[in-house]
């Protein structure tokens, strides 16, 4: 496609501006692929996590809307990708209780919407779907005491979990019924310096460090019992790529197999910062959810068996270099699209 392009290989991100979608272009773009990102538009600029890769000569923006399915359908036209990674979500658990039939729809026919385009326009497209945690769901009288893995029940207790999971099972259905190289990651939370602000992890390191420097005298949070299995989104975008370069599609689990409860990190952010959070912390009704799934932890064997894939990062190394970055930002009061780590 492109002249400078060492490797041949054309890739499709939607969610561009996300997290995982920065972290992903990051690394095909080092690996030498076309990478076409492709993010929404908004009426201010959102692309901080991206800002660096626009003068990169592998890399296009274009946009496109999970709700529009012309916009998905002229990108495969146009490029017939070898690999397109779905990444595009409305993904606030919290919030998919006040927007669920926005939430539903993006998730879920936004999704159809790409296999359908794939099967009909693209059909060699090796595609990724961002599945999660959530569709296990309140699933803790079942004993999986290793943690879920791909055959463990799902119980999805929110409007964004049931969508997953609606989309979860359309991949297969693509992969079974028209022979599609269509995967799923079931990956369990997973966080870093550009995470989205109002998750809990990157809401607590941001305010310890601004409670460190005197910027801000409380944090108000919400359900605190709550068990997360949290990993690093730097290792988990090597996951979604090693499952798009096996001879089959599957699904996997992508987790660190350990669990925390939210007090667990903050008990880790609060001490780095040589703090007591009990000072600071207000329990706040404001941020419980009408339905909380209480326990996560995954059992990510088969990934590590077939992929060869392992997390190299785990909670309380994570919970350190939130914090360390969110420090260095309130710090220096440079603005977050510079942190880049
Ligand atoms: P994120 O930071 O919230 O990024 C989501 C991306 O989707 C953003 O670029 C967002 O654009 C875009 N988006 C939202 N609605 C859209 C729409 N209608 N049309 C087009 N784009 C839209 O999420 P993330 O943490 O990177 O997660 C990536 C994917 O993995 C998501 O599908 C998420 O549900 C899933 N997932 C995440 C985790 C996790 O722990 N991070 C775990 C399991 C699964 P704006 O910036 O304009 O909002
Ligand atoms: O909440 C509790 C909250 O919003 C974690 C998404 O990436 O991972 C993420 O979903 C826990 C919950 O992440 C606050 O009730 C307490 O138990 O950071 P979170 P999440 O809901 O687990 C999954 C795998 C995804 O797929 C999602 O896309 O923390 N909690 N107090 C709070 N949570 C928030 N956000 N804010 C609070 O004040």
């Amino acid at each position: 496609m492109n002249n400078t392009n060492p490797i041949g290989k054309v890739a499709v991100i939607t969610g561009v501006n996300g997290q995982d979608g920065s972290y992903l272009a990051d690394m095909l773009l080092h690996k030498g692929y076309d990478v076409i990102g492709l993010k929404r538009r908004t009426s201010t600029i959102n692309t901080s996590r991206i800002d660096h890769l626009y003068d990169h000569p592998l890399f296009k923006l274009h946009h496109y809307d999970l709700t529009d399915g012309s916009s998905v359908f002229h990108i495969l036209e146009k490029y017939k990708p070898d690999e397109f990674y779905n990444l595009a979500a409305q993904s606030h658990v919290a919030v998919s209780f006040e927007i669920p039939e926005y939430t539903s729809s993006g998730i879920a026919e936004g999704t159809l919407k790409i296999l359908e385009g794939i099967r009909t326009i693209s059909p060699n497209t090796r595609f990724y779907q961002a599945s999660s945690s959530e569709m296990f769901g309140d699933n803790t009288d079942h004993n999986d005491m290793n943690g879920f893995n791909e055959r463990s029940r799902m119980l999805p207790v929110s409007p964004y979990a049931v969508a997953k999971l609606h989309a979860h099972h359309m991949t297969r259905t693509y992969r079974t019924a028209y022979g599609l190289h269509a995967s799923s990651g079931i990956l369990f939370n997973h966080e870093s310096p550009r995470r989205g602000e109002t998750f809990v992890t990157r809401k607590i390191t941001i305010a310890a460090a601004r409670i460190k420097l005197g910027l801000q005298d409380e944090l108000r949070l919400g359900n605190l019992d709550a068990k997360r299995d949290w990993g690093y989104a730097g290792d988990y975008v090597k996951a979604m790529w090693l499952m798009l370069q096996q001879p089959h599609a599957d699904d996997y689990v992508i987790a660190t197999q350990e669990t925390y409860t939210v007090r667990e990190f903050l008990d880790v952010v609060f001490a780095e910062a040589g703090l007591d959070w009990k000072r600071y912390v207000v329990i706040d009704p404001q941020y419980f959810r009408p339905n909380e799934v209480p326990f996560l932890l995954g059992d990510p064997s088969k990934a590590k068996r077939l992929l060869g894939w392992q997390p190299e990062v785990n909670m309380k190394l994570l919970a350190r270099l939130m914090y360390k970055s969110d420090l260095a930002i309130q710090t220096k009061q440079i603005p977050s699209e510079t942190v880049i780590g």
